[in-house]
């Protein structure tokens, strides 16, 4: 290396002190007077990034030198939370530039605190997403994460008068020290128009498509680096610009705003991140945005393809494509189209590579989260792939019909075009009959695929059907977001764990020592301080740490139930204010999520457990043993500091309805115990940790099923439980609205009259259950046992766990370790 290149290397801390003073004043421009705290946090950014460069090249260089396999992980969702901690923790020099800062005077987590977090995600899919970029760094598995560049990701929550109000999040306001942008690698991406047929040189009849606008896709690239390895991949997300900015013919006419109309058209694309979590939008921009980066993704893989020298027929080889959900569906027809129109492939080819290429998982088994777009709509934006969608489905129907004979149900119900109304393209049809493999997100999940929604797609390819149970990293899960927990671990089978992470389970037998014991307690109890002091700050109230934390994070859903841990509260309330003399276990009960700007339901759930807290939380008869709170704009970087924190984990979905959630097992690492229901990815943390370190209730997914089929009444659960009626009265009385009687009644009549997620057939088997928590809790040090077990027993819910699966089973590609360039 030379001289300059150990400049902004070095990771000795007079070599950071220097090099931050140095980015202060040449990057940032200012001198240290008239510095912020965010001139700092950019400061400290950008030496940190000098530091990946090194690995990020020569990774890049080593991957294109070897003509290294390499997953395409198309998502329309990467919810990444905050690079600065992440990248220092996985480069290993955290300590040195802690004390750098420091040494400097800087509070380094006020450093920390100012990065904007990249939220460009809803929930679980985008930061399933984002733990997978960590876990294929750290694995070194050549991989590029593909996805859209928001301008404006998921939506800044604010609580006024007890409502969800709603903010743009403007992320990219300050600059963003993290992303490299890429315009040689532009490319551009036709939509709407038309297409005409021809004969090309060869004779051969061919199509073309005549599109009417065309949008220019620019990729902004950030470095993604593994934990401890020189692999740094790339998160290559696309921002939509015009081709041309400025229409000088317009503009002659004397018409300025006509001369930038289609600049702003285009860049409408890449704008704004739809804010709906399990539920389709149906809208227009919507499609376009999912074409606009499929399009991108793809045409940037040919161009590597070709960049390497190899053949276009090797793109099965080179690439293996992850489709995140369906949102990246229309990769099938757009490939298709690539390899027919643009590259001359005959058909049975493209379509063997295209299915060679594709693999495809499914996170949902909500109906209203099943993606289709009306035909008509389809064909105006994407004509070209309505026609390969229309040949794809006449082979496939062909299939069907050999292998089921007469079955016209059948037909309709797999059709690729839902005719059985207006006319929809199926979009998970068309991933699944364009992939050659398709996967649940948990056990239960991957099964109840098989026996519902994918059901004829299993009976027909069976063969294409497996599992893949979440993950999350340990990384970001454990060492960022709980340091003490992790030096604690580390201090006694040193940190090998964070990169294996069944090895864990060695700390198992100090589950029985009362010296760990003390000390894990002392943590958690550090971390609940720390929690109690923020909430105290920022919303003033006065919480007890000493109380048991009993935390639902997650987005705000019927399906979530959020509203019937609210029953519980009440009774609680109802029981306390009956008897005030009565002692149960004091608890604070934490809620964070945001809901669907559209969904009123949910905006009237966080409505309730606002209504309930601020009565609860002024009420003297209860003595301060219950506080209710509803933390404002849950995301990444709020959830970092939640989990830790927890005590106990609200995991109470209906069962068959959370297709495995990932927050239930970064609870748990953090040795939080569950409450849950056999639903998603709670069936096998219960597994791993031992049913008796986990509190169970509820309907099985049979029997909700079966229930249903039998007529489910609930009212009648109303009526024969008292302590139901009885909580449902007092906030149907306006007891906690003011008086008023109608804000929560459609909620309300929703349970009584209809109850789709039975919260009344599981209210009294939920409330038996917390009464048995509240009893352990009471026992600290059994308490402290359990939550020792549960953390230690997660070893396979890290995302390496997950992620080495997809390789071996789906992707067949293997890891390729890079060494570190000079
Ligand atoms: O697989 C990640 C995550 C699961 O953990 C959740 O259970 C599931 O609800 C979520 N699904 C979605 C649905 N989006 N779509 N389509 O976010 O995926």
């Amino acid at each position: 290396s030379t001289a300059l290149d150990k400049e902004r290397t070095a990771t000795d801390i007079e070599s950071i002190k220097r090099a931050f003073l140095n980015n202060l004043f040449y990057v940032q421009g200012k001198p240290v007077s008239l510095a912020t705290q965010h001139d700092y946090y950019m400061a400290l950014a950008y030496l940190v990034r000098d530091r990946m460069l090194h690995r990020w090249n020569g990774t890049a260089e080593s991957y294109t030198q070897h003509r290294a396999r390499t997953v395409c992980y198309l998502s329309a969702e990467f919810l990444m939370g905050p690079h600065l901690g992440n990248n220092l923790i996985n480069m290993g020099i955290y300590e040195p530039v802690r004390q750098a800062m420091e040494e400097l005077g800087l509070n380094f987590d006020t450093l920390l605190a100012q990065e904007e977090e990249p939220g460009l995600g809803n929930g679980g899919l985008g930061r399933l997403a984002a733990c997978y970029l960590d876990s294929l760094a750290s694995l070194e598995v050549p991989s590029v994460g593909y996805g859209i560049r928001y301008e404006f990701g998921i939506f800044e929550q604010d609580l006024r008068d007890g409502w969800q109000v709603e903010r743009t999040d403007k992320w990219l306001r300050y600059g963003n020290p993290w992303e490299v942008v890429r315009p040689e690698w532009s490319v551009e991406v036709k939509l709407g128009g038309y297409t005409e047929t021809y004969t090309d040189d060869q004779d051969r009849y061919r199509v073309r498509w005549v599109p009417d606008r065309e949008v220019l896709g620019v990729p902004y690239d950030t470095p993604i680096l593994g934990y401890q390895v020189n692999t740094a991949n790339t998160l290559r997300l696309w921002k939509a610009e015009a081709i041309e900015s400025f229409d000088f013919a317009v503009f002659n006419q004397g018409n300025y705003y006509g001369a930038v109309e289609q600049k702003v058209a285009s860049e409408n694309i890449s704008k704004v991140l739809y804010p709906n979590d399990e539920k389709t939008a149906g809208k227009q921009l919507r499609l376009e945005q999912q074409f606009f980066f499929v399009s991108c993704s793809l045409q940037d893989m040919f161009r590597i393809l070709k960049g390497q020298g190899m053949a276009v027929e090797q793109f099965h080889e080179k690439f293996a494509i992850q489709l995140n959900d369906t949102h990246p569906a229309i990769a099938a027809p757009e490939l298709m189209r690539l390899l027919l129109d643009e590259h001359g492939l005959d058909w049975s080819l493209a379509w063997e590579i295209t299915q060679k290429t594709l693999a495809y998982t499914n996170h949902t088994l909500l109906p209203e989260a099943l993606e289709k777009w009306p035909v008509s709509l389809f064909g105006q934006l994407l004509p070209r792939h309505l026609q390969i969608i229309y040949e794809i489905n006449n082979r496939f129907l062909d299939l069907v019909r050999m292998k089921f004979p007469k079955d016209a149900a059948r037909l309709a119900r797999m059709s690729l075009i839902d005719e059985s109304g207006d006319r929809y393209v199926r979009m998970a049809n068309l991933a699944c009959v364009s992939s050659h493999t398709i996967n649940g997100v948990a056990a239960l999940h991957s099964e109840l695929l098989k026996e519902t929604v994918l059901r004829d797609f299993y009976e027909l390819f069976p063969e294409k059907f497996c599992n893949k149970t979440n993950g999350v990293t340990p990384r970001r899960w454990m060492v960022l977001s709980n340091p003490r927990l992790s030096t604690l671990i580390t201090s006694r089978i040193g940190d090998r764990w964070i990169k294996h992470l069944d090895e864990l389970k060695a700390i198992e037998p100090l589950a029985d020592d009362a010296g760990f014991r003390a000390e894990w307690r002392a943590i958690k109890q550090s971390v609940k301080r720390e929690l109690a002091g923020r909430i105290h700050r920022q919303h003033g109230i006065l919480v007890d740490p000493a109380s048991l934390f009993d935390v639902q994070v997650k987005r705000i859903h019927e399906y979530k139930r959020q509203h019937l841990n609210v029953l519980h509260i009440v009774t609680l309330y109802s029981q306390l204010k009956q008897n005030p003399s009565l002692d149960i276990t004091p608890r604070t009960f934490i809620f964070s999520g945001k809901a669907a700007p559209g969904y009123h339901m949910a905006k009237l759930m966080i409505k309730l457990v606002t209504a309930v807290g601020d009565m609860v939380n002024r009420d003297p008869d209860l003595r301060n043993q219950l506080k209710v709170i509803f933390l404002p704009n849950y995301n990444v970087t709020n959830s970092q500091r939640i989990y830790p924190a927890s005590d106990l984990s609200e995991q109470i979905s209906t069962a068959g309805f959370e297709a495995s959630g990932t927050g239930n097992m970064k609870f748990a690492m953090n040795g939080a115990l569950t409450i849950g229901t056999l639903d998603g990815a709670n069936v096998e943390i219960r597994d791993a940790v031992g049913a008796e370190n986990f509190f169970l209730f509820g309907l099985t997914a049979p029997e909700v099923v079966a229930l249903k089929a039998d007529g489910y009444d609930p009212y009648s659960y109303y009526q024969r439980h008292p302590m139901l009626k009885d909580a449902i009265d007092l906030i149907a009385s306006g007891h906690f609205s003011h008086g008023d009687g109608d804000l929560f009644k459609p909620l309300l009549d929703k349970l009584l009259y209809h109850d789709p997620f039975m919260l009344l057939a599981d209210y009294q088997a939920y409330i038996d259950c917390q009464e048995t928590v509240g009893r352990a809790y009471s026992d600290a040090d059994s308490w402290t046992r359990m939550a020792i077990l549960n953390s230690v027993r997660m070893g396979s819910f890290s995302s390496d766990r997950s992620i080495a699966e997809y390789c071996s089973d789906i992707w067949k590609v293997n890891p390729f370790p890079v060494g570190l360039v000079d």
